[in-house]
């Protein structure tokens, strides 16, 4: 007993310490809208410690106290100023080797000196922290969030003073529960990884303002929406004054919605027009820059602003060598160009939500793009909690990038095994989806279905347009199982093709049968390119993928620990051959639709 005495009870107790952060969790209700707000940025250096055995929640050392509640000594000794140094946002696997592959929890902490003033709220936003992240201002915990990809928002209007210790606890640890699941294709990169700033809201602030649209063909009415932060009455007033547009909204219980007539130019590919809008409520007053645009099925089509399109796509991944996740808006502007340089019109960002900056840049340079939430291969599909986590994460993704005219699909998975329980699942989901957003088309990327050697899956049902994944030539080395796959489909909706593909090494040479060349790649790009073009229902495709990213599960000496499935090398310098092949079909597929979109 004595000897236990010496310790701090924290670390003895039989307890889950992990309890007590349970509970707080904030999700898509505590978003604000940020556009156009006054933020004060928290990006740049912050103290770091890693911390693999959580020893930061067990003993609390947010709390910066010397003895617990026992009297024990604490065996921190609250030097966070002295800790090492790490620039945020960032991802901590691209610091530096020794971090290369950790995949535990860091401590972040930081001084945050702040104005509070009189009427305002403040919100603590951080753009993305991979996977779960708990947040501690002046020692008092302010709650968690779970989903590696999209914002977290904690109001930390009432613990702030005016000097202030911050302290993020972000643990990136894969869980079979977790969505994505333990499991995936892709680097699992920890850290705080996009902005992390402090939001200026007025007290009944604006939660929420999302344009669009109205998907009715006309093309002449738009629908706005708003939501505050209190329940509380007035008028709203929207302003696009480029459509000489000035117009108030009623707000009953913090909510108000209008549609109104008005004759915008509308957004395209090959002219994304966009807005300048603004919606005020009192004193508070946020904007954005939107464009207008229809999307719609009609049988086995996509129509575009009432326009037959086929989407020329490529999937993407958010990596680079340099940044892991945590991709410059330069680098979203490269993939957009390398994607339409091969003649795309349209992106697949695999496959979780991407940075908001990609959509933004996606707004402004002309590309469609599919978004996708980490539902991916074997998630537990029977646990409720992972149910109510993947949902929160599309409903974040959603509020996100509402405003956005280039999304136009949500994806609610990738590559799931058709089962009941995965089937009530995903239809949930994509019920979601569609009573969140109605100006979109909802979709998953399925798989073939290996009995039939069809496209079956059941959930197609609850899908507006059906994503195919299949790996004819290389998974499935049979080729001739590819005509004999749409011979046997008969679907009553669109379909894209949201992936096939080959690795090839940049530089490794061979014949079109030795995997693992360019060689190889080329000709499994000729022969799909070959079967797909014939089939009426493709409506698009998104081969795997824009460029080679990194892959803890791809060990041979052709991968070196990436998929090299890309069109492109990792560091996006050179392009392999079936880059150039892609082009060829796209261009002869733009020229044949008049050079249009
Ligand atoms: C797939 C997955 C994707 C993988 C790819 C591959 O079907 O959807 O995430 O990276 O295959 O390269 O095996």
């Amino acid at each position: 007993m004595k000897k236990y005495q010496q310790k701090n009870v924290s670390d003895i107790n039989l307890e889950d310490y992990l309890g007590e952060y349970e509970g707080r969790e904030t999700g898509r209700d505590q978003a604000v809208f940020t556009g156009g707000r006054e933020t004060v940025s928290l990006a740049g250096k912050w103290n770091y410690a890693v911390d693999a055995y959580d020893t930061c929640l067990r003993q609390h050392w947010f709390e910066e106290r010397y003895r617990d509640a026992r009297g024990f000594s604490l065996p921190v000794d609250y030097s966070f100023d002295t800790w090492p140094e790490m620039e945020l946002p960032c991802c901590w696997n691209t610091q530096g080797e020794k971090f290369l592959l950790y995949e535990g929890s860091m401590v972040f902490t930081r001084r945050v000196p702040f104005e509070k003033r009189a009427g305002e709220r403040v919100y603590l936003r951080i753009g993305a922290a991979n996977y779960i992240c708990r947040v501690f201002v002046n020692g008092q915990y302010l709650g968690s969030h779970r989903g590696g990809s999209t914002p977290a928002f904690f109001d930390v209007t009432d613990a702030l003073r005016a000097e202030n210790r911050f302290l993020i606890c972000v643990d990136a640890t894969r869980r079979p529960e977790q969505v994505p699941t333990e499991n995936t294709d892709w680097f699992n990169y920890g850290g705080i990884y996009r902005e992390i700033d402090l939001i200026r809201v007025p007290e009944a602030g604006i939660r929420d303002f999302r344009l669009s649209l109205v998907p009715d063909g006309s093309f002449r009415h738009i629908a706005v929406s708003a939501a505050l932060t209190r329940p509380a009455d007035g008028e709203a007033v929207l302003a696009l004054p480029a459509l000489g547009i000035r117009k108030s909204i009623r707000i009953r219980a913090g909510r108000g919605r209008a549609v109104l007539t008005a004759d915008p130019e509308l957004w395209t590919p090959e002219k994304p027009v966009l807005y300048d809008a603004e919606l005020s409520f009192g004193a508070d007053r946020v904007s954005d820059r939107v464009g207008f645009r229809e999307i719609r099925v009609r049988g086995r089509e996509i129509l575009l602003n009432g326009k037959k399109i086929f989407l020329r796509g490529v999937s993407c991944h958010e990596d680079s060598v340099k940044n892991g996740k945590a991709v410059t808006e330069a680098e979203c502007e490269q993939a957009i160009r390398d994607a339409k340089g091969m003649g795309c019109n349209f992106m697949r960002l695999a496959h979780y939500p991407h940075t908001e900056k990609m959509a933004r840049a996606a707004d402004r340079l002309g590309i469609l793009l599919w978004e996708e939430i980490p539902v991916y291969w074997a998630i537990r599909f029977r646990k409720p909690s992972t149910f109510a986590d993947a949902k929160n994460q599309l409903l974040e993704l959603i509020t996100r990038d509402y405003n956005r005219a280039s999304v136009i699909i949500w994806s609610v998975g990738n590559e799931n095994l058709d089962s009941d329980e995965r089937l009530r699942f995903m239809k949930r989901l994509a019920d979601t989806a569609r009573r969140e957003d109605r100006t979109r088309l909802v979709s998953a990327a399925c798989l073939v279905s290996a009995e039939k050697n069809a496209i079956a899956d059941r959930l197609a049902e609850y899908l507006d347009v059906i994503g195919l994944n299949e790996y004819y030539g290389w998974y499935s080395p049979d080729f001739a199982k590819l005509p004999e796959l749409f011979r046997n489909s008969d679907p009553s909706k669109p379909v894209i093709i949201t992936e096939f593909g080959a690795d090839a090494l940049y530089g490794h040479h061979g014949t079109a049968e030795d995997k693992g060349t360019v060689e190889c790649q080329a000709a499994i790009y000729e022969r799909q390119i070959e079967e797909i073009r014939k089939i009426g229902y493709v409506q698009g495709m998104t081969p795997w993928i824009l460029y080679d990213f990194r892959c803890p599960r791809r060990t041979s000496f052709i991968q070196l620990y990436y998929n090299r499935k890309g069109l492109i090398t990792e560091d996006r310098k050179h392009k392999k051959p079936a880059y150039g092949i892609m082009k060829r079909f796209y261009l002869e597929k733009k020229k044949a639709a008049g050079g249009r979109t």
